[in-house]
């Protein structure tokens, strides 16, 4: 069988933090799946289309890895695709509590998915969206946090607002 992992995620936009995760996770699977979680309840930064480009050029060098968006629940979507497991990045105690959450909720839902957690690369554990955001939005260098062409659609963004 084809081990296949979903990595799940927001992505508003593509940190250098979930590409370290999704380039471990390449190593481990035959294929992984990279599936942004379309949310009509919130608009975020980048629409769907650009955080999918985006994504999809930041991974462009590893073959094995797909992206693209779902909706609904994350267990209906890996029961779609055939993954049998879910992986998700761990930065700090503070990110367990809604992770054990998540996780528990998904288990209920199917038990045979597995959830796996990959402890982030000491040099990324501060970066979120979040803050790549904030620091961008008031003219601060994200250029050690997130790919060059991430950064150019973060500057044109903002410039734009
Ligand atoms: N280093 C390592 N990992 C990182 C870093 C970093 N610097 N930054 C983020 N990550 C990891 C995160 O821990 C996460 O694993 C992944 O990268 C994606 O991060 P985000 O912030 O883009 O993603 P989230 O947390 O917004 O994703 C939430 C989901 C989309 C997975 C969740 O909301 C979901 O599954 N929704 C679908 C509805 C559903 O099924 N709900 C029921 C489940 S209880």
């Amino acid at each position: 069988t084809i081990r296949r992992a979903v990595v799940p995620g927001s992505f508003d936009p593509i940190t250098l933090g979930h590409l370290d995760i999704i380039e471990r996770s390449a190593k481990i699977f035959d294929e992984v799946h990279v599936s942004v979680l379309h949310n009509s309840s919130k608009a975020g930064l980048f629409s769907m289309d650009e955080r999918l480009a985006l994504i999809k050029e930041a991974t462009a060098a590893w073959p094995n890895v797909q992206v693209h968006y779902f909706s609904g629940l994350l267990i209906t979507h890996c029961e779609n695709i055939g993954a049998q497991t879910i992986v998700r990045g761990l930065r700090a105690v503070s990110d367990f509590e809604y992770e054990m959450q998540l996780t528990s909720m998904n288990k209920k839902l199917n038990d045979d998915i597995e959830t796996l957690y990959m402890m982030t690369n000491n040099h990324y554990s501060f970066i979120s969206s979040s803050i790549v955001k904030e620091v961008a939005k008031y003219g601060g260098s994200v250029s050690e946090i997130v790919p060059p062409h991430v950064e150019e659609a973060l500057k044109k963004k903002f410039a734009d607002k």
